[in-house]
């Protein structure tokens, strides 16, 4: 990730972002941050870029020639056009959100006012996202400029270790992090809940949990309501939740939003794989949400996930989406592990490890399903994926697909018949029930062997399908 930034105090920001975790990624090459000074680059002799307001008003506004040849400097070095980001009060307030979609960018400009403003000519020229970092009022850009770098730095892999990178989610599921202690057991006469030290991690998470939701209603009542909305939707979709498992996973895993509720009329969109899912009891209520989603989405969806057949042709009509596939959904509804006897037994060792980029063209060679590379690759970098290795030669795949199903299982066909299928497949559900999430997966109709995978290892099927709908230009 490059980071651009046009500002008249470039050593300001180079020395803000020089140390701990962002000077470190910097240093070992995942991040480049290039302060360019706009004074270099006016024309006039006395080196000043300002100038009065026509019309009048309070002080200076930066002139557009030296803003854009600092501009033009760093986008002529570029292949495309780069995402330019004023730093500006008028702009939209930053959230976690932005800060993950601009980390999957190569290159960011981040152009700094200072006066009153920049002239408006030149805005409309290179700017393409106006930025605020909240409701008051600063002298100038740097800083914002500094807390975006920072923000969006630390989304770009392999910037915060693994053991740094447990704290990103505490803004996901509208929930503020629980309280914490260290050593000393007793300090001030204040003692550590004794919870804490009882060892029983069950009850950890669950005083951990209510102090966060306790704390929620405090501090942030809006987020409060937000949890609370999607707790009650919960509810409902637990009445059948074999059928509704995606949609109730992607509420416990945090990055669920709710778009519309309306007694068992439920839509949500999932931030991780931007996908809405949807589920009406009559034709006319799933309607009448469709309108609404409609509404508010400005009819732009990429995905869709239904669970009523009858829902698919009125979704088409609105959204000019088509059905790419109608699956079955097999959940695993049993908290305990699986056994891991009568799996693979052959002669060489077995190691099953998360891939990296480096097997891309070996999984994209022998996974049909999904054909676009940008997906597996989006699904290897988040650590979705695992291998299987014999003698460090890979011989199938399994992983969770972005919305958190079970899938992608794969065994190259020459080690077909070892049990390999079924020694991956019991992996990623015992290894999905040690992250505390409920294990489930989607089989495509017609597919009768995985149906008799899923149902050899204890999953239990949905009666109706869900099905996928997805947008036509894209
Ligand atoms: Cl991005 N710039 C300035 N000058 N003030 C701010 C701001 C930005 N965000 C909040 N206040």
């Amino acid at each position: 990730m490059n980071f651009h930034i046009m500002t008249l105090f470039p050593d300001m920001v180079k020395q803000g972002l020089s140390e701990s975790i962002i000077g470190r990624a910097a240093d070992k090459g995942l991040l480049s941050i290039d302060a360019v000074n706009i004074r270099d680059f006016t024309l006039d002799k006395h080196k000043k870029v300002d100038d009065y307001p026509y019309g009048g008003g309070a002080g200076m506004l930066m002139q557009a020639q030296p803003v854009y040849d600092a501009w033009k400097s760093i986008a002529d070095k570029l292949s495309q056009k780069p995402r330019t980001i004023y730093l500006t009060p008028q702009g939209q307030t930053f959230t976690q959100q932005m800060a993950k979609d601009f980390a999957k960018e190569e290159d960011l400009v981040l152009l700094c006012g200072h006066y009153e403003g920049i002239d408006e000519r030149v805005l409309e020229e290179i700017v393409t996202d106006y930025v605020s970092i909240g409701d008051y009022v600063l002298t100038g850009g740097e800083l914002p400029a500094m807390v975006m770098v920072d923000a969006v730095s630390r989304m770009v892999p392999g910037v915060l270790s693994n053991d740094e990178s447990g704290a990103t989610e505490s803004f996901e599921g509208n929930l503020l992090e629980y309280p914490q202690y260290s050593r000393p057991e007793v300090w001030m006469d204040k003692a550590v809940p004794k919870v804490l030290l009882s060892g029983n991690q069950k009850e950890i998470t669950a005083w951990r949990k209510a102090r966060a939701v306790e704390r929620t209603k405090e501090r942030r009542y809006d987020l409060y309501q937000k949890y609370e909305a999607l707790q009650q939707c919960r509810e409902i979709l637990w009445k059948k939740k074999l059928l509704h498992m995606d949609m109730i996973e992607v509420i416990d895993r945090g990055t669920a939003e709710l778009v519309y509720a309306d007694g068992e009329n439920i839509c949500i969109h999932d931030k991780v794989s931007d996908t809405y899912f949807h589920t009406a009891d009559s034709m006319e209520e799933g309607r009448k949400m469709i309108s609404c989603v409609k509404e508010q989405t400005g009819g732009r969806i990429g995905q869709l996930v239904l669970h009523q057949d009858f829902m698919v042709e009125p979704a088409k009509e609105e959204f000019d989406l088509y059905l790419s596939v109608a699956c079955y959904q097999a959940v695993y509804t049993r908290r305990e592990k699986l056994p891991v006897s009568k799996l693979y037994a052959g002669e060489e060792p077995l190691s099953i490890r998360p891939l990296t980029l480096a097997y891309m063209d070996q999984v994209l060679e022998h996974y049909k399903l999904v054909s676009d590379p940008d997906y597996i690759r989006q699904v290897i970098v988040s650590g979705s994926l695992f291998g299987a290795f014999l003698e460090e030669k890979l011989v199938g795949f399994v992983g969770w697909h972005k919305e958190g199903s079970m899938g992608m299982l794969e065994v190259f066909p020459e080690y077909q018949r070892r049990k390999l299928g079924k020694t991956l497949e019991t992996y990623i559900v015992n290894l999905t029930l040690e992250r505390g999430h409920t294990p489930y997966g989607q089989v495509v109709v017609g597919n009768e062997r995985s149906m008799r995978l899923q149902e050899g290892m204890g999953m239990c099927f949905a009666k109706g399908l869900v099905y996928w709908m997805h947008s036509k230009n894209k």
